[in-house]
């Protein structure tokens, strides 16, 4: 073995030495947290041959500050229903790493939301916005609060009793929050009006995906489902291919599965099926989107409705089975952990091409392993995604500047970096090795960029 190459044996050994420890740290501080774990095992695992070729992240601990919430908050959130009874939810709020700008994420009301589920949002979100390019850190934050079946008072009412803790602790300049699962233009106008109230300013960049009237930007609620199937796109064209008459399924029915959807169809693709939570619908010509629409943004429907309008289509119940639909291209949209290895296993033996992660943390790391090891073109999350922030930025943008770009500017302007996000990914996997390896590329082009602004600002 030549000097070089022990010299790099060694280094592998003891960066994957300091990788183990440092994870054990995770394991130790965060008990119980499988989701919080799971992110941050699968950034560590793609780190290793980036930290053995620079030893000054190692010598700077990076990782292990990297890994420590700057800030994490709970809070009570007591609201009254309208039958006059008095509930409490959690609240929580992640301010996990300020290096490249404000704290920057969304807020999710769910029930299934925990200080796990924050965490593993947080962190993802870190790497994610950094890979945008835009000068944003990584926040996240939401409640345990079920808004399925709750009166319109109720959310109001929920929603401002969030704000007025929350409100304590964010800004234009130090933390600004936006949607994700739960949370969508009504939740950001109710949670808007509170803070200016309570503040008694009007600061419109406090938070993004506000309405159009008072300071929303044009795009941004189809920038996450638009900037997915462009970042697949990308994918798609590296190999010669096109969304042009390719079979694609969409999990979810919500914000990014409805414009990932939409995005597709204008690119020529057949979208069959997409679902929410109670199962899916199959329909072999082609999704009608003003049905999904319709039943999803305007009315709070089950996506098993559906078939009122279109009888010829098929519901079929259950989480995990819109998996089973042959396509080319399937564009998890939903949740974290809803497409497994059983899932990738089937996917691949009906001739799937390429996967893009529009949600966060779809695919199991199993699933993950599935899908690189049987050359499917797979795209993280963490890149794929990225789209719907990355216009949130943009949002802030505006109105520090008082401006309001057209739709048009601000597609463009999307279009553009989900390009270079795509670029950056493919460049940083083919330098260190793992040509092609989106996951490895993405997270060395995202964490890079953090740990040396974290580097040049000390040991703060
Ligand atoms: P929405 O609330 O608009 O839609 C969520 C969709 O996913 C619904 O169809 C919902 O079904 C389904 N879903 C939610 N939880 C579950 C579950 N536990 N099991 C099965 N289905 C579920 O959220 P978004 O579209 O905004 O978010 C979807 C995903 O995309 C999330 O992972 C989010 O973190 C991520 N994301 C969102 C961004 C954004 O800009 N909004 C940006 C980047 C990522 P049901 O209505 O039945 O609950
Ligand atoms: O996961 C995400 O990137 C989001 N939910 C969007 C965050 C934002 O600040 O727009």
């Amino acid at each position: 073995m030549s000097t070089l190459q022990a010299v790099k044996q060694d280094e592998l050994e003891v960066t994957q030495q300091y990788i183990d420890e440092v994870f054990e740290t995770v394991m130790r501080r965060n008990p119980h947290e499988q989701e919080f774990h799971q992110a941050v095992k699968e950034i560590f695992d793609s780190l290793v041959p980036f930290l053995a070729k620079h030893p000054v992240y190692r010598k700077n601990n990076v990782l292990e500050r990297m890994i420590e919430p700057e800030r994490m908050l709970t809070f009570s959130v007591p609201w009254m229903d309208d039958e006059g009874n008095v509930k409490v939810n959690r609240g929580y709020r992640v301010q996990f790493n300020s290096a490249l700008g404000p704290y920057k994420g969304g807020l999710r009301f769910h029930p299934s939301v925990s200080a796990s589920i924050i965490k593993f949002l947080g962190f993802e979100q870190i790497f994610k916005n950094s890979l945008t390019g835009q000068p944003i850190g990584g926040g996240k934050g939401g409640a345990d609060f079920d808004p399925k079946g709750k009166s319109d008072a109720e959310i109001m009412r929920f929603t401002q009793s969030f704000m007025t803790e929350l409100s304590k602790h964010i800004g234009p300049d130090t933390d600004v929050p936006a949607g994700d699962i739960g949370v969508g233009a009504r939740e950001i106008g109710y949670m808007f009006g509170q803070y200016k109230k309570l503040r008694g300013a009007n600061e419109a960049g406090v938070l993004t995906g506000k309405g159009l009237d008072y300071g929303g930007s044009l795009a941004r609620k189809e920038a996450t489902g638009y900037g997915a199937v462009y970042f697949v796109e990308e994918m798609l064209k590296d190999q010669g291919l096109t969304f042009e008459d390719k079979t694609v399924v969409v999990s979810g029915s919500g914000n990014v599965s409805i414009y990932a959807m939409e995005k597709a169809q204008e690119l020529g693709a057949i979208v069959v099926a997409c679902s929410d939570s109670s199962g899916y619908i199959y329909d072999e010509k082609g999704i009608d989107l003003e049905i999904v629409k319709s039943l999803k943004e305007e009315q709070s429907k089950r996506i098993s409705e559906y078939l009122n309008e279109r009888p010829e289509a098929e519901f079929y119940e259950g989480g995990h089975g819109i998996w089973t639909v042959p396509c080319e291209i399937a564009l998890p949209c939903a949740t974290q952990n809803e497409l497994d290895e059983t899932s990738a296993d089937v996917l691949i033996s009906n001739g799937v091409i390429a996967v893009g992660e529009g949600a966060n943390m779809p695919s199991t790391l199993e699933a993950i392993e599935v899908f690189l090891k049987n050359g499917v073109l797979f795209g993280p999350a963490k890149a794929v995604n990225a789209g719907g922030v990355a216009v949130s930025a943009l949002e802030m943008a505006q109105n520090s500047g008082r401006l309001s770009w057209s739709f048009e500017e601000v597609d463009d302007k999307l279009k553009e970096i989900m390009k270079d996000i795509y670029k950056t990914s493919m460049e940083a996997s083919e330098k260190y090795g793992y040509s092609g390896n989106l996951v490895v590329g993405a997270n060395i082009a995202g964490f890079k960029k953090v740990a040396d602004a974290m580097i040049a600002q000390g040991v703060i």
